[in-house]
């Protein structure tokens, strides 16, 4: 039986230990939350091994054969010695695993020894996530996360609505946004690209929606990127405002990219949940713009757009983002609102 054991234990853990459990691993904070998910797995497997092998072996060798119906067994008055070793060794383990969890998450929610760090603001709300910088004194709003590498970089989480929970798998670390409080974590990007951020925590109808993307750029990209912020919100109104009323083919052009992508301050892609043959996305979210916006007045579309509870689409989830009265600026609303009247009549 313990040959047994010992063979199962040790199949077990090199089997725990090989399959790839997680996303790739693309933070500091993530490499001292697998290795301990390691040693969880190193310590757990032998237990399960215990207990089904005494299970296995005793209904092998101590089960009932015929004519032992209605034999029962010598009284047993328990056996103090093996009730102190069963009560005290995982005992121990779990003072141990708790120890030991206990160290890891100190140190992970740590913020580094030198340097200022980045803070980034999250506000989750049904159903989106917006991101909030402070570059040098220079303020902008984002809809997709970028940070740079190697950098620690401290999340502000909050919540407009209900609650939501922002998390980056392959960051490892999770928080929930709770409105009303402030919640925070850190992490250091190690790897570059792109990854999905995910609301984990039921929040309504639209939450297997609330998804966007970090990118973790080089320092020299993150500061080019920065730039543009800068530059937008600076200058945003006015660029937009002169292609809106720049003719018709501009203000088209910027319409569609708008449907199809969203913008950088928050607004996000049109597309991701509606159908509309003449921006060529397939969205099933939502009704099928072309279908639904037949006949329809630009009041309905402006309706539909900045205040989507008013009104809600038969048969469709309350799940369209109620965010974009702030997050599109006038002059991309209006162009947004001539271009769906256009391309639906
Ligand atoms: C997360 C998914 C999602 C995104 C993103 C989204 N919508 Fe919606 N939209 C919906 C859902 C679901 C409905 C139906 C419920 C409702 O009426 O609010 C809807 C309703 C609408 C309606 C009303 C249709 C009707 O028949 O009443 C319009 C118009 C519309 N959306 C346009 C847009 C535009 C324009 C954008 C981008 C600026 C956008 N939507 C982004 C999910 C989405
Ligand atoms: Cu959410």
């Amino acid at each position: 039986m313990v040959a047994f054991g010992v063979i199962a234990s040790v199949i077990g853990i090199a089997i725990g230990l090989a399959i790839d459990w997680f996303p790739v691993q693309g933070s500091t904070q993530g490499e001292k939350i697998d290795t301990f998910w390691d040693v969880l797995i190193i310590c757990s497997v032998p237990f399960f091994v215990l207990v089904v092998t005494v299970v296995l072996f005793a209904v092998r060798d101590f089960r009932m054969r015929p004519g032992q119906e209605n034999l029962d067994g010598p009284p047993i008055h328990g056996n103090t010695k093996l009730e102190v070793v069963w009560t005290a060794v995982p005992a121990m383990l779990l003072v141990g695993l708790c120890t030991y969890a206990y160290i890891v998450l100190d140190d992970i929610e740590k913020a580094p020894a030198k340097g200022p760090e980045r803070v980034v603001k999250v506000t989750g709300e049904q159903f989106t996530w917006t991101f909030e910088y402070n570059e040098g004194g220079k303020k902008f709003k984002t809809a997709q996360l970028y940070v740079p590498n190697g950098e620690s970089v401290k999340f502000d989480v909050g919540s407009k609505d209900v609650i939501h929970d922002f998390w980056v798998p392959a960051w490892r670390m999770k928080i929930d946004a709770v409105p009303g409080i402030t919640t925070t974590y850190r992490i250091t990007p190690k790897r570059l690209g792109n990854y999905p951020v995910v609301c984990a925590e039921l929040c309504g109808l639209g939450h297997a929606f609330m998804r966007q993307t970090a990118h973790v750029l080089d320092k020299a990209a993150f500061d080019r990127w920065v730039q543009q912020q800068v530059q937008r919100t600076a200058g945003g109104g006015a660029a937009a405002g002169g292609a809106a009323g720049g003719g018709g083919q501009s203000a088209s052009a910027d319409a569609k990219a708008l449907f199809t992508t969203g913008n950088s301050a928050g607004a996000t892609a049109c597309g991701g949940c509606h159908t509309l043959a003449e921006a060529g996305t397939t969205g099933a979210v939502g009704p099928n713009l072309d279908q639904v916006l037949k006949g329809k007045d630009e009041a309905f579309i402006r309706e539909s757009i900045v205040d989507p509870k008013a009104e809600i689409a038969k048969g469709f989830p309350d799940a369209m983002p109620t965010n974009y009265g702030d997050a599109l600026s006038g002059p991309e609303l209006d162009a947004l609102v001539k271009y769906l009247a256009e391309v639906s009549k």
